[in-house]
């Protein structure tokens, strides 16, 4: 049996291939791509909530918006962790990501302008990363999956926070419901933004779904999460802002208006309300991070010293 022919084996038996396995160059390419991709979106994802734990209503509001933000960091070392046995070096991911030749998710690229908008991204936006990395744990690379399981479990507790606090504020004063609709309006087309162009103009799907590693495509991602998620608007008593939106009995799904490409591929091309700022923000981390690498670096030095 030839390398190739063993590769396909192991997809056919839907077993995983493991880091010492041979694989097709562009199968490792391609999860290089997707994984450090979402490595970067889990760490720049601290900023928009970053941004609020100074600001949350009360302690037991901070306390776990914080918590949250730090499996944020947490689900980006597994990922980071899940590229390095690919191949590809930790330090230069950072440095494509700073240098804007890797991508990250277009979500992080909009602002949090009020306290609704963290209950409205733990609900919409984990929503979405749940929807989507769901199908990932299926994915037929070992370390990838098996990262995915344990961020799906976390991110699923994201998801019911962010809901939770936006019963809290619809439950609220006419003030409070309205800044929950406020964020609702802002969230929602960006949210269906994140699964991708549609299949038709989606460059990798096809190719991805062959080898396994995507299992489900863009627009059935998104159409299940609109699914699921217009009940939850009405049970918040909040408007999904979309007029396109009925219920289809034929079809047993829900119809929705169409996404504003334009906007996506400016935002995804570096051109969205805060791609900037995040990147500088990111990169001015990193360098006053500087110390901190260093310190951990001659303390792992000085303990293997005194090991030997
Ligand atoms: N944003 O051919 P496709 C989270 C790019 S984690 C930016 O369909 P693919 C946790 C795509 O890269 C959220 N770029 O691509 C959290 C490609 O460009 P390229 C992140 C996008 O890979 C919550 C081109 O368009 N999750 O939220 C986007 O087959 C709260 C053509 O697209 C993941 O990364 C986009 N939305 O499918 C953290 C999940 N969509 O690379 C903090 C893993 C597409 O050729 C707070 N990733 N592009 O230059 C995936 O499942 C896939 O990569 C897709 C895209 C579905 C995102």
């Amino acid at each position: 049996m030839t390398l190739e022919e063993r590769f396909d084996v192991i997809l056919a038996a839907e077993d995983k291939i493991e880091p010492a396995d041979w694989m097709p160059d562009d199968y490792r390419k391609t999860l290089i791509r997707q994984i450090a991709q979402h490595a970067h979106s889990e760490i720049i994802g601290m900023q928009p909530e970053g941004n609020w734990i100074s600001r949350a209503p009360t302690l037991h509001r901070k306390a776990i918006l914080m918590a949250k933000v730090q499996d944020e960091a947490g689900h980006g070392l597994y990922l980071y962790s899940a590229a390095e046995t690919l191949g590809v070096d930790r330090d230069q991911m950072q440095t494509l990501l700073h240098q804007g030749k890797h991508k990250y998710s277009s979500i992080f690229n909009y602002p949090t302008l009020s306290w609704a908008d963290m209950g409205t991204i733990g609900w919409l936006v984990d929503g979405a990363a749940i929807t989507n990395q769901v199908m990932l744990t299926r994915c037929s690379y070992g370390p990838y999956a098996r990262a995915m399981v344990r961020i799906c479990k976390e991110e699923s507790f994201h998801q019911r926070q962010g809901y939770e606090s936006l019963i809290r504020l619809c439950s609220g004063s006419p003030e409070q419901k309205a800044m929950a609709q406020d964020a609702l309006n802002r969230w929602w087309w960006p949210s269906l933004m994140m699964f991708g162009p549609h299949d038709t103009d989606s460059t990798h799907t096809e190719q991805s779904m062959e080898w396994k590693i995507k299992r489900v495509s863009n627009d059935d991602l998104r159409q299940q999460f609109v699914d699921m998620t217009v009940p939850q608007a009405d049970y918040l008593g909040l408007v999904v802002p979309d007029r396109d939106l009925r219920w289809n009995e034929e079809r047993g799904h829900y119809d929705f208006g169409e996404i504003d490409w334009e906007e996506f591929w400016a935002v995804v091309k570096g051109n969205g309300p805060m791609n900037r700022d995040r990147i500088e923000h990111k990169v001015r981390a990193w360098d006053e991070g500087a110390w901190v690498r260093e310190a951990a670096l001659a303390h792992a030095a000085k303990k293997e010293g005194a090991i030997t």
